[in-house]
């Protein structure tokens, strides 16, 4: 069986407003045709992001109660470190609030004014904590990833021939560490596979140079080696992570993806002299090493998150029902990025809207009216969420102009997928009506958070 009903019944349920389509024209209206600046109040299937999202299980929750707030010393700090120590092999673990705390100790530590950070597509955060301590990003993941209707199995591979170039090219002792995302968010969450991480870690280790890898979404990675790459279908999910993982000296994991938390992170290293310098760090902009940015219950709800998310028929439905919608879709004849990756389906604005553009912003265009018609939130993942070359001021122009749906762990039923798909096609069916949108404000960094716009022309999509 591919693909099975929810492995887990529901004991509590948050009900959600229906709203209107006057109310969402309004209510789109004042968040500056910027689907984060809606009230979640008003979004009735809330696909902005799968982080801190996931809804908790029973087993969670109880440990939340066993929370110890210990500012020193806390038990489920201890608990936390004995999981990530298990599922992901790292000897020393240094929790983080989230994600991008980890991300600035990495790079705020290893990264020098000029060096170069080779990474397998870019992340926001991630991008932007490595320039934020003088290092260049460089793309090095393989050139297929940047076109979304080439469907291979493992897109978000790193090509390896241009990561040897770069080294010819600056130096080794001009990289810091090569950063691997397992798997590629903004590539339409596409995994690696175990192959090429393992040779991105002989040829890192041949020149001297660490490799760290984004662990975000790991266990996501993991199904799809398993499901695809020869000798690991018998392997279990936990011991594919723990390969993975043989292949870093260390990792920035924000767990509010994989791990089934609401708020958390973690850095993890091999090294204890790194390590030691972590934590000195951790001091000043996290909290002390027992607790980095979480409450006691928190970590705890993080150590059993990290079991559950390495359950097998867990891993197997969650992926399954990023696909169910993914699948609805492609059948309609919807441009989508191929193939479904493993915490979203990417909508290919481009293609989608090929009367716009891309300086007319068709991804946040179509985010806005696809909540206008069914109060759905997607979110913009093109030249909105690229931002502006720091040096030029010329906006980032990248390939993928991307709508991503991203899908809630544990959060929703397929009806609730069977709503967003036939959203998606009412509104391509009229896909000629939706204007491009032009900046009111752009803020200097991020500006995909917090700018706002408001439509070229009138149309009958926001009216
Ligand atoms: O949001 P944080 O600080 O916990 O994590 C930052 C972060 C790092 N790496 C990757 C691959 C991410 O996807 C990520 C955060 N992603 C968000 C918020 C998202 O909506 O995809």
């Amino acid at each position: 069986m591919s693909y099975f009903a929810e492995p887990y019944k529901i004991k509590v349920v948050e009900p959600i407003k229906m709203t209107t389509r006057e109310e969402r024209i309004q209510a789109i209206k004042e968040a500056g045709y910027n689907t984060f600046l809606l009230k979640s109040e008003d979004v009735y299937i809330d696909l902005l992001t799968d982080s801190g999202t996931s809804a908790m299980s029973d087993n969670q929750w109880a440990g939340m109660m066993l929370g110890d707030e210990a500012y020193a010393g806390s038990r489920n700090f201890y608990n936390l470190e004995k999981a990530i120590q298990d599922v992901y092999g790292f000897p020393y673990v240094v929790p983080t609030h989230q994600g991008r705390g980890a991300e600035n100790i990495i790079s705020s530590l290893l990264i020098k004014p000029g060096d170069y950070v080779p990474g397998n597509m870019y992340f926001t955060t991630t991008r932007a904590h490595q320039e934020r301590n003088g290092g260049t990003f460089v793309d090095i993941i393989i050139d297929e990833a940047h076109d979304p209707a080439v469907e291979i199995p493992f897109k978000g591979n790193v090509d390896l021939n241009k990561l040897e170039d770069l080294i010819n090219r600056v130096g080794a002792d001009k990289i810091p560490y090569i950063s691997v995302a397992v798997t590629v968010n903004l590539a339409g969450g596409q995994p690696v596979s175990m192959a090429n991480l393992r040779d991105v870690h002989t040829l890192a280790k041949k020149h001297g140079i660490r490799v760290i890898f984004d662990a975000t979404r790991a266990v996501e990675n993991a199904f799809f080696i398993k499901e695809r790459e020869e000798g690991y279908a018998d392997k279990s999910i936990k011991e594919i992570v723990r390969e993975i993982f043989s292949y870093a000296d260390g990792c920035t994991m924000s767990a509010k993806k994989d791990n089934l938390v609401n708020i958390g992170g973690f850095l993890a290293l091999r090294e204890e002299e790194i390590y030691e310098e972590a934590t000195e760090m951790l001091v000043l902009f996290e909290g002390f090493p027992t607790y980095g940015g979480l409450a006691g219950r928190d970590m705890e709800a993080l150590a059993r998150g990290t079991y559950e998310m390495i359950d097998e028929a867990y891993i197997a439905h969650r992926v399954g029902q990023v696909r169910y919608l993914g699948d609805q879709l492609i059948n309609a004849g919807i441009p989508v990025m191929r193939p479904i990756g493993g915490h979203a389906v990417f909508l290919d604005a481009r293609a989608f809207l090929s009367h716009l553009d891309q300086e007319e912003f068709p991804a946040q265009s179509l985010a806005a009216a696809l909540y206008v018609d069914s109060g759905v939130r997607g979110m913009e993942r093109g030249i909105v969420s690229a931002g502006r070359d720091i040096k030029t001021g010329e906006n980032h122009k990248p390939r993928l102009e991307l709508v991503r749906l991203t899908i809630p762990r544990r959060v929703y039923t397929d009806r609730h997928f069977d709503v967003v798909a036939e959203s998606v096609i009412n509104l391509y069916e009229k896909r000629e009506e939706i204007p491009g949108l032009k900046f009111v404000y752009e803020p200097k960094t991020l500006r995909f958070f917090t700018g706002s716009f408001e439509p070229t022309k009138k149309s009958p999509i926001f009216e």
